[in-house]
């Protein structure tokens, strides 16, 4: 997701009190705010008014930045700066500041969605303080200069331009391990050319949100959680220490089967990166095909097209209402035609324009098993987007419970459409097919399960030191591979000097900073909201569900999203779940496997 930059922060009881014309206008018109609450929500309103129309032009701007890039030609991102220069001279205004602040101070006396409202205020404000200007606006322009490097990047192999999608395909697929280094290699030229934009950015990012008192921004973004930086180091370290006996059972097991698939006699003590069906080792699934389910076979059989609409069926067979029109006109959902003349962004993202009713998705949708995932993670993202743009949510706390939530239900959409019974609705498989439960929890754990050492590992701790400890500048790509090794068990191919950047080619690293660690939270909410989902509203195995049509669960996401930022995100967990934030439902969902993995294990050697 992109974009998001409020959210609340502390307990909430949802209270209407907004001046905007609503349906509920006449519940809120009743309630009697005091003088104090009125001067308070004369301000708000005020604010909210011009933060929205900042901000849509801010995404429109950003939005042509992503889906239109011409080398050569820097109108979009001279219009991206301005833009951003101006949302950024309003939510940065001294004068807000000290408005929000003062009301603050008589925080007794404001309702509970006000004081979020100032809150989110104040939280924008850190990222833009008018206090240094001259910092902000560097900052802008480092972001733009950045951003239309890495989108705009032209990826070579053997001579050719190629696309991301075109380098996943031969990961995916590909035995000859010539051939995946050299489509490895490829996807990791971007970096280099982003070292110095990276380094300036660190600088610029910290001394932004310096001015308001954070540490660094690191700091700044575990903070929207209402967390400190060691709060959520700490959760990291506990996420993935609950998951790791079951990853080095993952890793143990892919060492063998990939020296076994690529016929190298020497099985090797950590895995190399190019071995992989990933740029970065994140989603190892495709190393397993489950008998009985070919599902990239089906889906290409159905066309791209298809993948979009049917992800949009299955929220709406939930009760949720059918994507606006427009969502169709204005997004950009599949890669461009070999000729066009310009690039965009081939990183999925999901954009609330407006802050209302503008929803639009970038992708570059291809009939496959992964942009299957990905369109249902998206569309996540727009129905909470639609569900909390409503009278009760004000547009400053139009944002997630927190941001994993945010991520959690598309995926975990995505998780129940990949799923036997569900797939035999759609007729993608045959229903009397036979197929192997302990391959498919396998195919889902090599998903799920390896994301979270990359993910609450190597990039949540690079990115940690990154900002937090000023990593050398001739240390970037050293502790990049320490942290890979140490965490996913991989090695690189070749050695990686200081003169690559590999951090750099994740996206995240460059438009979404120290953010990364909301996926691997978003994968145990995920996980948490399914299995009660399965057990206590289905009545299913969370193994073998299917949601479809079901009207009970449409509901009980409805309800989560419906409040936006304005509920507490614990509170939110506790009373859906009935549990804290835990691996728990992560860890028992793939038990079964453990058995299994063990027994392929026996006699093989442990590395990590
Ligand atoms: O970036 C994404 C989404 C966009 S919000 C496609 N994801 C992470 C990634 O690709 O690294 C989804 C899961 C992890
Ligand atoms: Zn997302």
């Amino acid at each position: 997701m992109k974009k998001i930059i409020l959210t609340g922060l502390t307990a909430a009881i949802l209270f209407s009190c907004s001046s905007q014309k609503s349906e509920t206008a006449e519940n809120t018109t009743t309630t009697e705010l005091t003088s104090e609450q009125q001067e308070a929500q004369a301000f708000l309103d005020e604010y909210s008014k011009t933060f929205q129309d900042l901000y849509t032009k801010s995404a429109e701007a950003e939005w042509a930045s992503n889906t239109k890039i011409v080398e050569g030609d820097s109108t979009n991102a001279v219009a991206t700066r301005k833009a951003n220069e101006a949302f950024a001279a309003f939510t940065g205004s001294v004068e807000n500041i000290e408005k929000a602040k003062k009301y603050l101070e008589q925080k007794d006396k404001l309702t509970d969605i006000q004081v979020k409202q100032l809150d989110a205020i104040l939280y924008a404000a850190a990222n833009n303080p008018q206090t240094v200007p001259d910092v902000v606006k560097a900052r802008i322009k480092a972001e733009t200069e950045q951003t239309e490097k890495l989108y705009g990047f032209d990826y070579r192999l053997n001579g050719k331009s190629v696309t991301t999608n075109d380098i996943d395909n031969i990961l995916k697929t590909e035995n000859d391990v010539k051939k995946r280094l050299a489509a490895w290699n490829a996807s990791k030229e971007v970096g280099p050319g982003l070292k110095t934009g990276l380094l300036k950015l660190r600088d610029l990012r910290n001394k932004t949100v310096q001015n308001l008192g954070y540490d660094d921004y690191f700091t700044y973004q575990a903070s929207d959680y209402g967390m400190t930086r060691p709060e959520m180091m700490a959760m990291m370290e506990k996420i993935n220490q609950e998951l790791m006996p079951l990853y080095r059972e993952l890793h143990t097991y892919a060492r063998y089967e990939l020296a076994k698939k690529y016929g190298v006699k020497q099985v090797p003590d950590y895995l190399p990166a190019h071995w992989l069906p990933n740029r970065w080792g994140q989603d190892w699934s495709p190393m397993v095909e489950v008998k009985g389910i070919d599902l990239d076979g089906a889906l290409k059989a159905k066309g791209d097209k298809w993948l979009v609409e049917q992800a949009e069926r299955f929220y709406v067979s939930l009760g949720f209402d059918e994507l606006p029109e427009s969502f169709y006109t204005k997004s950009s959902l599949y890669p461009l035609p070999p000729n066009a003349n310009y690039k965009k962004n081939n990183h999925a993202s999901a954009w609330h324009m407006d802050l209302d009713k503008d929803v639009r998705s970038l992708m570059s949708v291809e009939p496959n098993s992964e942009w299957y995932e990905t369109t249902h993670h998206e569309l996540g993202h727009i129905y909470y987007y639609m569900t909390y743009t409503n009278p009760d949510v004000p547009v400053l706390l139009r944002g997630g419970a927190n941001r994993a939530y945010h991520e959690a239900i598309g995926s975990l959409m995505g998780l129940a459409a990949m799923q036997k019974p569900f797939l035999a609705e759609l007729q993608l498989i045959d229903k009397n097919t036979q197929t192997d439960e302990v391959q498919t929890l396998l195919k889902e754990a090599l998903s799920y399960v390896t994301f979270i050492p990359f993910a609450s590992g190597v990039m949540s701790e690079w990115e940690h030191d990154f900002y937090a400890k000023n990593l050398p500048a001739d240390q970037l790509n050293k502790r990049w591979w320490e942290l890979a090794k140490k965490y996913q068990g991989m090695v690189p191919p070749t050695e990686r000097g200081e003169n690559y950047l590999d951090a750099a080619t994740k996206t995240h690293i460059n438009d979404d900073a120290a953010q990364y660690y909301d996926y691997a939270l978003s994968y145990v909410i995920l996980f948490q909201l399914h299995d009660h989902i399965a057990k206590n509203i289905l009545k299913q195995d969370p193994h073998a569900t299917n949601y479809y049509g079901n009207k009970e669960v449409g509901k009980f996401l409805h309800d989560i999203m419906y409040p936006g930022a304005s509920a507490d995100w614990r509170k939110m967990l506790k009373d859906k779940t009935g549990e804290e934030l835990s691996a728990r439902a992560m860890v028992a969902y793939f038990q079964p496997l453990m058995d299994y993995l063990k027994q392929q294990n026996k006699g093989r050697k442990y590395t990590i």
